[in-house]
């Protein structure tokens, strides 16, 4: 099955079957809805001038990109084509980012600074009919979140959970030393792209004077990157220059095929989209099976203590039916005849049975503010300073999607009333077990 095809079904169960869930439960839909939009995506990031907007104009096969030494793009560039072959259309930010059948809508979030710097350029290629790629500013040392207007590692952040790869590009000038680069390797990356789905390059190699000062710089890199990633295993690094800027007195022949194999993933990047949509909903609805089972286990825990005092309260209403008559008569002297004895003697008269009805409804109000005043508020509070106690956490797994869950359950608990002993965790849980277990096995299995 083609990977569209096998994306608009995911997209249509996943709006059928969880979305109604993830509203339930307070948990933000939108992440995977902007998955499920639009098409595959490739981010571009790395350090100013290191060559990302060349490869993009190579990959477009026009000079769409502006290039230059110095931090020379200050703008996130959507490069695509459609299928009417629109041409050297661009379309700003504030349309992108306004447009519902596009992911972007939740970056309108990040201001008029960003959407000023923010379009969609469209070429004529086929390779980029059904994918994009997004050009972005280069990273940099001096500024700080202020000068740019706006939050750049969030934004790449956010364009990273949307990304089925991302390049991170380097070059030998400045491998791996330039700040933000650091911040996104060491911060960002990891919370919104898997480490499968990043790939590492040094471009510009031709630069190099000679191999001791190549070997030099990708030292320098692997050095920095297994500083910032923390990961003892170095990564490939693919090594490589665009053909046509190359200065170079050296032999670079062993390197020639690292530039088309790059090339050649970032344009098989469509074919790890629904990999990449199933690996975001394996987590998220996960996240969401680990909400529903706190839940659940609430309702279950206020169920039970509901229960005990319907129990005791029905007993107790029950003995102050047949003695509240025969307490007051001992204590007050009235009534003459209480309802028990004259229950024993056969004569009840609706007279006998004010004290009755008095008792009956005096316990039920007590077993009533017991419950709602004492009891269940006692459990909420227990659970809202522990709420880890009410799931079960087998491994390692299941703590890192609690830690992420934990606070949505706390907001769910505090927004908790009585009501939720009423509370049907159990079949919408049953209802996301089951797409666990059933629905996406079976497009796993369809995409291996
Ligand atoms: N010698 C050489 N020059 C290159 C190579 N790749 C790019 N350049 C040149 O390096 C300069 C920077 O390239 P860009 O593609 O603009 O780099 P960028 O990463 O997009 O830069 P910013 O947009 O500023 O972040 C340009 O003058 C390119 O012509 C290469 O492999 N070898
Ligand atoms: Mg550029």
């Amino acid at each position: 099955m083609e990977e569209t095809e096998l994306q608009n079904i995911l997209k249509e169960r996943v709006h059928q079957h969880l979305q109604p869930l993830f509203q339930k439960y307070n948990r933000d839909f939108r992440d995977l809805d902007s998955i499920l939009k639009w098409k595959p995506m490739v981010l571009l990031i790395g350090n100013y001038s290191s060559g990302k907007s060349t490869l993009v104009n190579e990959l477009a096969g026009v000079d769409i990109q502006r290039t230059g030494q110095a931090p020379t793009d200050d703008a996130f560039t959507i490069i695509t084509s459609d299928s009417e072959g629109s041409q050297d259309k661009e379309i700003p930010g504030s349309t992108l980012v306004n447009d519902e059948t596009l992911p972007f809508t939740q970056l309108k979030e990040h201001g008029e600074q960003f959407i000023s710097h923010f379009r969609m350029k469209k070429v004529v290629n086929p390779n980029l009919t059904n994918m994009a790629i997004i050009d972005s500013p280069g990273m940099l040392d001096s500024v700080t979140e202020k000068d740019r207007g706006y939050d750049y590692m969030a934004v790449i952040s956010q364009l990273a959970k949307l990304a089925d790869l991302v390049v991170l590009m380097f070059d030998p000038l400045k491998a791996g030393t330039i700040k933000e680069t650091y911040t996104a390797i060491r911060d960002t990356l990891p919370e919104s792209a898997g480490e499968d789905r990043i790939v590492f390059a040094m471009s510009r190699i031709d630069e190099c004077d000679s191999m001791p000062d190549l070997v030099r710089s990708y030292g320098t890199l692997c050095w920095n990157l297994s500083q910032m990633t923390g990961r003892k295993d170095i990564p490939h690094i693919h090594l490589t220059y665009a053909p046509e800027s190359n200065k170079s007195s050296m032999d670079l022949s062993p390197w020639t095929g690292e530039r088309d194999e790059l090339k050649s993933k970032i344009l098989n990047a469509p074919k790890f989209r629904v990999y990449h949509i199933l690996q975001s909903l394996d987590r998220q609805v996960n996240e969401l099976d680990l909400t529903s089972q706190a839940m659940e286990t609430f309702s279950h825990k206020a169920r039970d203590i509901g229960f005990n005092t319907l129990k005791f309260g029905t007993i107790t209403a029950v003995l102050a039916f047949f003695f509240t008559g025969l307490l007051a008569k001992l204590f007050w002297g009235t009534p003459a005849q209480s309802f028990l004895e004259a229950l024993l003697v056969g004569e009840v008269t609706p007279s006998h049975l004010p004290f009755p009805i008095a008792g009956v409804t005096i316990t039920t109000l007590i077993s009533w503010l017991w419950l709602s005043k004492w009891s269940f508020p006692r459990l909420l509070k227990q659970y809202r300073q522990d709420p880890e106690s009410l799931v079960r956490l087998r491994n390692q797994y299941d703590q890192n999607l609690w830690h992420k869950v934990e606070p949505g359950v706390r907001r769910l608990l505090s927004q908790s009333h009585l009501t939720a002993i009423f509370g049907c965790h159990r079949r919408h849980r049953q209802k996301i077990r089951k797409f666990l277990e059933n629905d996406l096995k079976e497009f796993y299995n369809k995409v291996r």
